[in-house]
């Protein structure tokens, strides 16, 4: 009897064990809601510190064209062309850049072997996260589409020193205004040197050079940007086609920003076919997707306008309305990228 009541209270405990253990598995899964979970911490939040944009003083700009022409055409092998380069890197150290003098050999299209030099400034060049912005900083040998003294080279004031001045006030706002973002500047050489009846591959002998030995290794920009006469009266940014290709979404971002300061007229949303400048070897051979803003008003037969590659590019085809809005737009562009607003 004693033992009988034994066996079961066994075969209860045993029941009773399998039976909790039942509810256990079903309920197991659901068991964390009806615990009160403290809930896991939020990931941790980078606050960046925005930081205003500056205003693009675009007199000062005016004043580093001034200083370009004043060199005389910045042609590779002349005097002027090694007393501009030196100023450019002179410049860029006033300000704290790390300057790399970049000398390579360019054999241009008639045979002539230019010493050429692309000019490399780094802001912060620790910093990982990089912007890319440039502009070519030589002149045309020659003024081939002019009526008169062809065989003269060009001052450029526009197809040549306006996108370097603009990028150079852009490093004296940088300086003066810091930022926790890497800037790293380049200045091509030999771009407007090449064949109008010739290979694309005649231009932009600088661009290409610096594609094919980048200044690291490996080096990838979060964005990139080239300038190109962005100086000259009645200016007109159209979307330019390679760019659009390659990065649509920057030049949207750029042409939005120029909008919403005010500058829609320069700024024109069409796109328009693509365009052989440094931007395209660039993409080509770095694989950097780089968007060029260049002006193609397309006065008279000349997309590029009247004074493309004529005597009358010079400091009276300048307006500091255009530096303005090139200017303010790129600076716009550069703080708020570091803002995380584009
Ligand atoms: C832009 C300004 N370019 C030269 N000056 C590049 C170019 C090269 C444009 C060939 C058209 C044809
Ligand atoms: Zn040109």
């Amino acid at each position: 009897m004693r033992k009988k009541s034994f066996r079961s209270r066994l075969a209860y405990i045993l029941i009773a064990a399998v039976l909790l253990s039942t509810v256990f598995v079903t309920i197991q899964p659901f068991l964390p809601a009806l615990r009160k979970e403290t809930p896991p911490p939020p990931p941790p939040t980078v606050t960046v510190p925005q930081v205003a944009v500056p205003d693009f003083n675009a007199d000062s700009a005016f004043l580093f064209i001034q200083k370009q022409v004043d060199f005389g055409p910045r042609v590779p092998n002349t005097a002027a062309h090694q007393k501009c380069a030196a100023w450019f890197t002179k410049e860029f150290k006033r300000h704290g850049f790390t300057v790399a003098e970049q000398a390579f050999k360019a054999v241009h299209y008639k045979g002539t072997t230019f010493n050429a030099v692309n000019i490399i400034a780094q802001y912060k060049p620790d910093m990982p996260k990089r912007i890319l912005l440039a502009a070519h900083w030589d002149s045309r040998f020659q003024a081939d589409k002019d009526e008169k003294n062809q065989n003269k080279p060009i001052d450029g004031a526009d197809d040549g020193a306006s996108g370097t001045a603009v990028l150079l006030e852009i490093a004296r706002t940088l300086a003066a205004h810091p930022l926790d973002v890497g800037v790293d500047i380049v200045f091509f050489d030999v771009e407007d040197q090449g064949d109008d009846d010739g290979a694309s591959e005649t231009w932009c002998l600088g661009s290409q050079y610096w594609a094919a030995n980048l200044h690291r290794p490996g080096y990838m920009p979060y964005t990139a940007v080239l300038l190109d006469m962005v100086g000259a009266k009645g200016a007109k940014f159209m979307k330019e086609g390679i760019s659009m290709q390659v990065a649509p979404q920057t030049v949207d971002k750029i042409w939005n920003l120029a909008a919403s300061l005010g500058y829609g007229t320069y700024f024109d949303p069409t796109e328009r076919s693509g365009i052989t400048d440094d931007h395209v070897f660039v993409v080509q051979r770095a694989r950097i997707p780089m968007v060029d803003i260049i002006s193609t008003p397309n006065e008279g037969d000349d997309p590029f306008g009247r004074h493309h590659h004529r005597h009358i590019d010079n400091i009276n085809v300048i307006d500091k309305s255009t530096l303005k809005a090139v200017g303010q737009t790129m600076t716009a562009f550069v703080y708020q990228t570091y803002n995380g607003v584009l």
